[in-house]
């Protein structure tokens, strides 16, 4: 019997801290990865492609997205930056990368968006994904603006996009908020997987967070898509202990708080 053909996927920000991640995961279910980042990626592994570009050039990224069958776009700035560094990278990136699937006929586009895309959102036991846009910082705006350019290709062009709202993204929770934000490394790939594998979803967005009991968002929709978190930040309680905050009354933390203040 004969195995079934890899598709291939280009993975922005392959050398980041979720990128490498990916990179180790991704190819047992079944992806076979071109990897791309402006910062080294070390060596290629097996069948993986390695593409020094950025994602500020769309020339770049129009050649880097030719011939695979879906983008992974975890490339950008991961935390609060000045305005004209995020709309830069972070906005005009995440452009680069709709225009260059929809002119390379690339149909699936899985985004890394986040939390703080509705950081200003007061806690509540479910949050919605349709919940307003309540961003808590530029670094906030650029997720809200990279879904929105999602739903337009979307709508627009026919394209699939995936709107990843990514919690905290960590080996293992290290403060109390993390009980209820934390991604693990094994969720985060079932996370993309479920994104690139689902069949036809439109414009979808989900929450990537585990399976935490003390979580704050609404997981059917990343269960309507597929993805079956396994771990729960619960297991780690008892090393994380508890503790307040004034910004814990808010979805987006310490990013709610007056030090992110930068404008
Ligand atoms: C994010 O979106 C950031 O990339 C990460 O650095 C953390 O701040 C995370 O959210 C979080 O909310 O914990």
């Amino acid at each position: 019997m004969t195995s079934p053909p890899t598709r291939r996927v280009l993975l922005t920000g392959a050398a980041g801290q979720i990128g490498r991640l990916l990179r180790a995961g991704l190819p047992s279910t079944g992806w076979s990865l071109r990897c791309l980042d402006i910062a080294d990626m070390g060596a290629a592994g097996e069948g993986e492609e390695l593409i020094r570009a950025d994602v500020t050039d769309l020339d770049d990224l129009l050649a880097a997205t030719e011939g695979v069958d879906a983008v992974v776009h975890m490339g950008g700035l991961a935390g609060e930056a000045a305005y004209e560094d995020i709309r830069r990278v972070n906005i005009d990136g995440t452009f680069h990368v709709y225009e260059a699937a929809r002119r390379a006929g690339v149909t699936r586009v899985v985004f890394a968006s986040s939390n703080h895309a509705v950081g200003f959102t007061p806690r509540a036991d479910c949050v919605p994904v349709d919940t307003r846009p309540r961003p808590d910082s530029f670094y906030g705006v650029s997720k809200v603006t990279g879904e929105a350019l999602g739903s337009l290709y979307v709508d627009r062009y026919g394209l699939d996009v995936v709107c990843l709202r990514i919690g905290s993204q960590l080996p293992r929770p290290l403060r109390p908020r993390h009980l209820s934000t934390w991604l693990s490394d094994g969720d985060v790939v079932r996370l993309v997987d479920a994104a690139l594998s689902a069949p036809s979803p439109g414009f979808v967005v989900v929450y990537g967070i585990s399976a935490n009991t003390r979580g704050w968002w609404d997981m059917q929709p990343g269960r309507a898509l597929g993805y079956h978190p396994l771990d729960d930040a619960e297991s780690h309680a008892d090393d994380v202990g508890e503790g307040a905050d004034p910004t814990d009354e808010l979805l987006g933390g310490e990013f709610t708080g007056p030090e992110y203040d930068i404008a």
